[in-house]
């Protein structure tokens, strides 16, 4: 799967929008629909899924933890980290995990101890597991800067005896709407990791055909996107009639409609703060695979200032970076504005913790291992497809795992101090043909 679902979701929107014109403003933010096949026919709008929907009747349930206990049951199954961990901000503590009212909480704190200035809690099954369908039911903590973790991972690989460890992350999950999925295994050589990550509901190209178009010599573009990010390519169309305005990811200054102008050419830029050397002309320069980094820290904005006022019917804007054909590091927000002469007036926002916030609704991160395949699912649909290797049938435990993390967001204290990533269950299936010939 080289292409993520993602794409054809910004491709979809386009469709959605796509009658020409300055008569529609849709700027809604697409439902997750499913992934395009890599080679369906997706380019004709039409989703074509790589695999059914997980089917539940196909599994049996083997082993589950719905928290319904107290905390001893918790302990009777799990075991906790008690100490310091090298690779994150965090210390991990069994306080820091809390079963009530049906749940687990995995609880993040800021003190200092065990040598780290934020604290919170990782546990493992005490129990194995190898092939089988693993479910976990969770929300996010409400904080950037937290790995929401649930993972199947080996505790003694043992090379000599060819028992391979290996990791599988059914989901890292970065607030607010973000699915890393991941695959670590060791070998001879080293270790080999495989990741993807989803940022469910962003797109890498927004067009935004204006319902009533404006005309204006300043156009601005704001958002609060927690880590630096990329603006590949900044439009302002005038107003066309009878065609689609054309998709930005593939934007091609010597190709556009006959009377299509992009605007945005001759403005002059001013922005909050760069990152890197990277130049803010690069947003107009007709080329996608140019961009201009924004700043990493505090608010962040490009204004453009055009020679004389325009007739603006269309806005389209590319972020992100593409890495082997799928699009990450998108925005989770901005805000599209036009200055009236008087003030700021605004044409168009979108803010994903407001339309699809992980940690506001319980959702379901699943893994189907059959040996020879794995299958992510974000609620039982599929999201990723991978082989598996032969040889790495080392059974693993399953992992709750919470941490603080420089690579998830700009960290909030506030916001991170007593959020909690909430488990309402873990269950494991194992496939119904397998489990009827025991
Ligand atoms: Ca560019
Ligand atoms: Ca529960």
């Amino acid at each position: 799967m080289k292409y993520g679902w993602f794409i054809w979701i910004a491709f979809a929107a386009l469709l959605v929008t796509g009658t020409a014109s300055c008569t529609r403003y849709i700027p809604d933010i697409p439902e997750f629909t499913g992934i395009p096949s890599e080679d369906g026919d997706s380019e004709a709008g039409e989703p074509e899924y790589p695999g059914a929907d997980l089917d539940l009747d196909d599994w049996e349930l083997v082993w589950a933890d719905e928290f319904d206990g107290g905390e001893q049951d918790l302990d009777k199954r799990w075991t906790s980290q008690n100490g310091p961990s090298s690779n994150c901000l965090s210390s991990r503590w069994r306080e820091n995990a809390v079963v009530s009212d049906g749940t687990l909480k995995l609880c993040y704190r800021r003190e200092s101890r065990g040598g780290q200035e934020w604290t919170a809690a990782n546990l493992w099954t005490k129990e194995t597991f190898l092939y089988g369908y693993y479910e976990c039911r969770y929300r996010y903590a409400r904080a950037y800067g937290t790995n929401n973790s649930f993972w199947i991972r080996t505790l003694e690989p043992d090379l000599a005896a060819g028992k391979y460890g290996y990791e599988i992350d059914i989901n890292e999950g970065h607030y607010p709407n973000e699915v890393n999925t991941n695959i670590h295994r060791e070998t001879a050589d080293g270790t080999q990791t495989s990741g993807e990550t989803f940022p469910l509901g962003a797109s890498a190209g927004y067009n935004i055909p204006l319902e009533m178009p404006v005309t204006t010599d300043r156009i601005r573009f704001s958002s609060n996107h927690a880590a630096h990010f990329h603006i590949r390519e900044f439009i302002l169309y005038g107003c066309i009639t009878g065609t689609e305005y054309p998709d930005p990811t593939t934007y091609d200054a010597g190709n556009l409609p006959a009377g299509l102008v992009n605007y945005a050419a001759e403005a002059s830029i001013t922005v909050s703060g760069g990152y890197n050397d990277s130049k803010p002309s690069a947003m107009t320069d007709g080329d996608i695979d140019t961009s201009y980094v924004l700043n990493e820290e505090g608010g962040k904005w490009v204004e453009f200032t055009l020679p004389e006022a325009r007739t603006i019917g269309c806005v389209q804007f590319v972020n992100g970076w593409k890495n082997a054909g799928v699009w990450t590091d998108l925005i989770s927000d901005y805000r599209i504005e036009y200055h009236d002469g008087t003030q700021w007036v605004e044409l168009a926002a979108m803010d994903i913790a407001q339309e699809l916030n992980l940690a506001d609704e319980f959702h379901t991160y699943g893994l189907a291992w059959t040996g020879q395949e794995l299958i992510y699912y974000f609620d039982r649909r599929e999201l990723r497809r991978s082989t598996f290797l032969a040889g790495y049938d080392n059974p693993a435990r399953i992992w709750l795992s919470g941490a603080v993390v420089p690579w998830a967001g700009t960290i909030d204290p506030e916001m991170l101090d007593g959020s909690c990533m909430e488990v309402d269950y873990v269950r494991v299936y194992r496939r119904r043909a397998a489990a009827d010939a025991d």
